[in-house]
């Protein structure tokens, strides 16, 4: 089949010759040399996949078997764009990013790769025919959940907008043998599940084998004496490990080109193997094999408190190693260990502090085993480095313990030291001659019983651009988080702000408004985000209006028989979906949304007669497994939603879900049903949030505060369209300065005190008072840190403001429009343009045929 297909693509399509592939990314004609299968030929395609690669037939073919033969079907599209991209920059020696991220929260990817190669349509009626169901089909692919959150899914947007834009990249990560964990709720509480994502295989990605890397680890450091008399380092590592890679191929919109996503799978080396072996070792061979495979086995599941484990450290030191490596051959088959255009070739985006082990790794290459001097590597490493600051939680800023690095990279340590030594005797010492408080402020080292590590400094130091992920953001890690950094390098800190790709966000998960956007601004809009706006003008029209409120009723539909399947929970599509699915986290503030459900269920049963607009509050968000208080809140959500859907007096007004299992694919069947969108963060905490993008852009109006990139989305959809609430991120400092009392508003307010004393009897956790207290008690006996009592009485203020619009559908279906058709500005492929224009400086390349 394989031969087929591209036998068909070479003869109906012109050849492009190489030298005219150099193009700019405005012209956006490549995509026409892109084979498109016809419904007969995807059908024969599948139906030999299935017989010849998988070794089964139409008739006994399992739901397994039928997605991953129209995985390798898709997959011939997939990799002829594949070696086309390769071929397009390996002659043009074209210079590229290198993304280096921790996480890479993919999803699934076969709906994906389908609308992006515009044969959804094809493949659909291909499977009708074979009797095959694409939906169910699909949902048979489990998620590549192989991150925690915002920062791992905005990695993965960021590598479709880099095919898409043509942008000579790739990404480097890590190959988790199981993502996050799959969550179930029994009785009301989190468990946590291991999550083998590929336990039967996945049938996207590719063994790279020809490119293995090893890694060395632990040992000493020599100092030799050259016969010049210079002194030299010499690392006697005490392991080796083996990184394996395996490719993910992501296409771009139309086929415009292929990102790769190298993920590193840790093995043994079969020489630490065979000299244990051979000493009769056998047993501590196996160990060993073990330990080696551990790195790669798991993913952490924290979104914001470091651990300081070993592990987690091997970890990001593994990924870096292995990338930098694969970075250096691919360098050195091109310029043969001439390293003077290696900065003009090479940008590394370090995606937070987790990769920033890069830094001295690099250092290290190029002084110990390149031989440049240091000054020389030096200037190498601050021209290719760029880092993103994705939060400002004082707890998640990366700091690891000296031992630690001692025990694992002691050379590593050094190169630190020495990076550190320039700096406090360089920038510092000319910028505050002896004092000797910003130099322990500055340091990378704290001091201290002991002895750390601040990545976040070592990665400001090294890089020659800082991002935030907001403006406001931006600003906050400009003049809060590193100020004096900003007073030595003015012109390194910048914004980029975040962006989502609109291809799985609305074109893939929402086809009935795809279908309206092709109507009104041309079937590109997924290329050009901004010509939505063509849109804006129909929120003034009433049939037009009526069919924007029925996509959205449809989806409505669709999310209420899951509701039902995965929750048992009967819901009405024509009741106001209020929807928060985020991780949970005391900042993102789901038991402010908590606060106000009770007390709305309070007025309902103080008045039995009381009518309200129908609402279905629909949560979803996973707790890291040692954040107690976390894991409070998702029980008190789930035991207090018992309670509410089976309490009849209420009449069905109210209800209230938890999704289990939160993720991707869930956030696609979510989103586009959803009437509110909850961004509650306290202001200043949430660097930016991406699902609020999502949201808006699928028609929901945003219940938030004036936080993250919250801030720029009203600004684009107006502040009359959604529903603005709570202390500013000045307000929560002033306040926090004044000295904050939660007993003020707890005492002055009724609604607040009934609501948070409602916690402490056993009113939802029947003969157990006192299940829910740990709740109240952090909001009053611990100080409520992120001023839940100080916003309350605002956003119940804000909710009854929704409450009135949602009574008004024609205005409230205008704001939708109007919400959906602004949000241009919040494409990642705008994120990436100003990535490359700011940081990265790259050109795009057209993708030439080739044979
Ligand atoms: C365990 C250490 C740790 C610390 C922080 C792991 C992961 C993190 C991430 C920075 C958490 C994260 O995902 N941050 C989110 O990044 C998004 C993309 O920029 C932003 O939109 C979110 O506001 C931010 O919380």
């Amino acid at each position: 089949m394989a031969s087929k297909h591209s036998k068909k693509t070479a003869n109906t399509t012109a050849k492009a010759p190489v030298a005219d592939a150099v193009n700019t990314a405005a012209e956006c004609s490549c995509t026409n040399d892109l084979f498109h299968p016809t419904v007969e030929q995807f059908k024969d395609s599948i139906t030999t996949h299935l017989r010849r690669s998988i070794g089964t037939s139409e008739k006994k073919a399992s739901p397994l078997a039928w997605w991953q033969a129209v995985v390798y079907a898709v997959n011939e599209l997939v990799f002829e764009r594949l070696t086309q991209t390769q071929f397009t920059h390996a002659s043009n020696d074209t210079r590229a990013v290198n993304y280096l991220s921790a996480e890479f929260l993919m999803g699934r990817l076969t709906v994906n790769n389908m609308c992006n190669l515009e044969v959804y349509d094809t493949c659909k009626k291909a499977l009708a025919e074979l009797g095959i169901d694409i939906n169910e089909l699909c949902d048979e692919e489990p998620d590549m959940a192989l991150g925690n959150g915002g920062l791992g899914r905005l990695a993965a947007c960021y590598i479709d907008s880099l095919a898409t834009l043509k942008y000579p990249s790739i990404g480097y990560g890590l190959h988790y043998e199981n993502g996050l964990f799959r969550q179930e709720i029994r009785g009301g509480r989190q468990v946590e599940r291991p999550d083998s994502w590929r336990e039967y295989g996945c049938p996207w990605e590719v063994c790279r084998p020809e490119s293995t890397q090893e890694i060395p680890v632990g040992g000493y450091v020599e100092v030799q004496t050259a016969p010049d008399g210079t002194e030299q380092k010499v690392w006697h590592p005490a392991h080796m490990i083996k990184g394996v890679p395996w490719d993910i191929p992501v296409v771009g919109f139309r086929g415009a080109s292929v990102t790769v996503l190298r993920l590193w799978e840790s093995r043994a080396t079969e020489q630490f193997n065979w000299d244990v072996f051979n000493a009769g070792g056998y047993v501590d061979a196996q160990e060993e094999k073990a330990q080696c495979e551990t790195i790669s086995k798991v993913l952490y599941p924290n979104d914001s408190t470091e651990a300081g484990k070993m592990l987690r450290l091997t970890q990001q030191y593994f990924f870096c190693a292995c990338s930098l490596k694969d970075i250096l051959r691919r360098y050195n088959r091109a310029h043969h260990h001439d390293y003077s255009s290696f900065a003009s070739k090479i940008a590394i985006q370090l995606n937070d502090t987790h990769p920033t082990i890069a830094v001295p790794e690099l250092m290290r290459l190029l002084i110990d085993e390149e031989g440049l001097s240091w000054d020389a590597a030096w200037k190498i490493v601050t021209e290719v480095f760029a880092y993103t600051n994705h939060t400002l939680l004082p707890e998640a800023l990366e700091k690891w313990p000296v031992y630690l690095f001692e025990r694992l990279l002691p050379r590593h340590l050094e190169i630190i030291y020495e990076i550190n030594a320039h700096f406090l005797d360089g920038e510092v010492e000319r910028m505050w001659p002896g004092d000797n408080e910003k130099r322990a402020k500055l340091s990378i080292i704290e001091e201290g019983p002991c002895r750390m590590v601040r990545m976040a400094n070592l990665c400001v130091i090294a890089s020659r651009r800082v991002n935030g992920v907001a403006e406001i953001h931006s600003k906050l890690v400009r003049e809060q988080l590193f100020p004096e950094f900003a007073a030595i390098w003015p012109d390194r800190f910048c914004n980029v702000t975040n962006g989502v790709t609109p291809r799985r966000w609305l074109l893939a998960c929402n086809p009935g408004l795809a279908e309206l956007y092709n109507e009104v601004s041309g079937k590109d809009w997924p290329l050009h985000l901004e010509s939505c706006a063509k849109m804006r003008p129909y929120a003034d029209n009433a049939d037009f209006r009526k069919r924007f409120m029925d996509v959205k009723h449809a989806n409505k539909v669709a999310l209420a028989a899951e509701i039902k399947k995965l929750c048992g929970v009967d819901v009405d599509p024509n009741a106001l979906f209020d929807v928060q699915v985020k991780r949970l986290h005391e900042y993102k503030r789901q038991h402010l949304n908590l606060l106000y459900i009770l007390s709305l269920y309070n007025e309902l049963l103080a008045d039995p007669a009381k009518t309200i607009v129908p609402q279905v509050f629909i949560f979803g968000a996973k707790a890291a497994p040692a954040y107690t208080l976390a894991k409070d809140i998702i029980y008190a959500i789930n035991k207090i939603g018992e309670r509410i859907n089976n309490d009849h007096r209420i009449r069905n007004q109210l209800k209230v879900v938890f999704i289990p299992n939160y993720r991707v694919s869930l956030a696609e069947k979510i989103i586009p049903a959803a009437d509110i969108s909850e961004q509650i963060s306290t202001a200043g905490y949430e660097a930016s949030g991406t699902s609020n993008m999502k949201f808006s852009m699928n028609g929901a109006l945003t219940l938030g505060t004036m936080d993250g990139a919250n801030i720029e989305i009203v600004a684009e959809a107006g502040v009359e369209n959604n529903f603005i609430f709570g202390l500013s991120v000045e307000e929560v400092q002033e306040l926090k300065a004044r000295g904050y009392n939660p007993w003020d508003y707890y005492n002055a307010d009724p609604v607040l005190k009934s609501a948070l004393d409602w916690l402490d009897t056993d009113y939802f956790t029947p003969g157990q008072a006192g299940a829910l207290s740990s709740i109240k008690r952090s909001l009053l006996d611990h100080g409520d840190p992120f001023l839940v009592l100080a916003d309350f009485a605002s956003y119940r203020d804000a909710h009854k403001r929704v409450e009135e619009m949602y009574k008004d559908k024609e205005r409230w279906a205008r704001a939708a429009i109007i919400n959906s058709a602004s949000m241009g500005k919040f494409s990642s492929d705008r994120s990436i343009e100003d990535y490359v224009h700011n940081i990265w400086s790259l050109k795009s390349f057209d993708v030439a045929e080739h044979k």
